[in-house]
């Protein structure tokens, strides 16, 4: 069953969870990753699925009826992707009403799709709906320095998405929309899978306090880029308050109007008092 390992999605999907595990964001079996699959690239695979049986998704997202999956498995290790995908992945189908999946190829020795499969499935319910489908790409981190912060900064949009951006010039422009922040809450149910798909119909980032952090893209390059470049700057900013409570000189709110200006992106101005 080479087939779908040779599959440019399921490789690009591989080299995202190796990138996670280098950079550290993957102790143990933290974190996971989903991948909304194209009608064609289901096409390409689907001679090798072999339907289990319909399972309780713990959510509804009708939205998704009929959509395709790649996820990492429950208590899988993202080191361990690579060295074995049919092991650590699963490719599951949602059915028509949005309530059950079935897992239709992958975990060969058994057990489940990720912990976090509500939240990543109203997630990309979300996102499907309000990018025109373009997001494919949900993806849950342990990163170290977001987690860091959330010990020092209020747990507010506005504070993360402000101390973010004007901690390295890259980040109004690279999540222009800004950062959700879900306090602290019980993960892997409807609750936090509930309070984190709000935040997504505003950002493409949201952290969990004491936890880690889901970015939602259009492709794996995007979304683990949005993952880094967040993580980036937090470092950066532990780093700095390392040193001093006090910033002898930061960017101010019409440094990021004309930035916003100059790179054609558009900031809230919410966020620009
Ligand atoms: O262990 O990261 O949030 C996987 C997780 C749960
Ligand atoms: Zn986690």
């Amino acid at each position: 069953m080479g087939k779908v390992t040779d599959a440019g999605f399921v490789k690009g999907f591989i080299r995202m969870a190796d990138d996670g595990w280098n950079l550290g964001f993957h102790e143990r079996n933290g974190g996971n990753l989903s991948y909304r699959i194209k009608e064609e690239e289901v096409e390409g695979i689907k001679e090798c699925f072999a339907p289990a049986e319909w399972k309780e998704i713990g959510t509804e997202v009708p939205d998704l009826a009929g959509e395709y999956f790649l996820v990492t498995g429950s208590g899988k290790y993202f080191r361990n992707v690579s060295l074995d995908p049919e092991d650590t992945l699963a490719i599951i189908e949602v059915d028509d009403a949005g309530k059950m999946y079935r897992i239709v190829w992958g975990l060969k020795n058994g057990g489940r799709p990720t912990s976090e499969l509500p939240t990543h499935l109203m997630n990309h319910e979300i996102k499907k709906r309000l990018t025109d489908g373009r997001h494919r790409v949900i993806y849950h981190a342990h990163p170290i320095s977001i987690v860091a912060l959330t010990f020092l900064l209020p747990l507010e949009d506005k504070v993360f998405t402000r101390e973010l951006w004007t901690t390295m010039t890259e980040c109004p422009i690279v999540f222009p929309a800004g950062v959700g922040v879900v306090p602290w809450m019980v993960p892997g149910g409807r609750e936090i899978a509930i309070a984190t798909s709000e935040k997504m119909k505003e950002y493409d980032l949201v952290i969990w306090a004491h936890h880690g952090m889901f970015a939602s893209g259009a492709d794996f390059d995007l979304t683990f880029g949005l993952m880094h470049t967040a993580e980036k700057s937090a470092e950066i900013l532990v780093k700095v308050f390392s040193m001093t409570d006090k910033k002898r000189q930061v960017m101010s709110s019409a440094d990021l109007r004309k930035l916003a200006d100059e790179f054609g992106v558009v900031l809230p101005e919410k966020f620009l008092d």
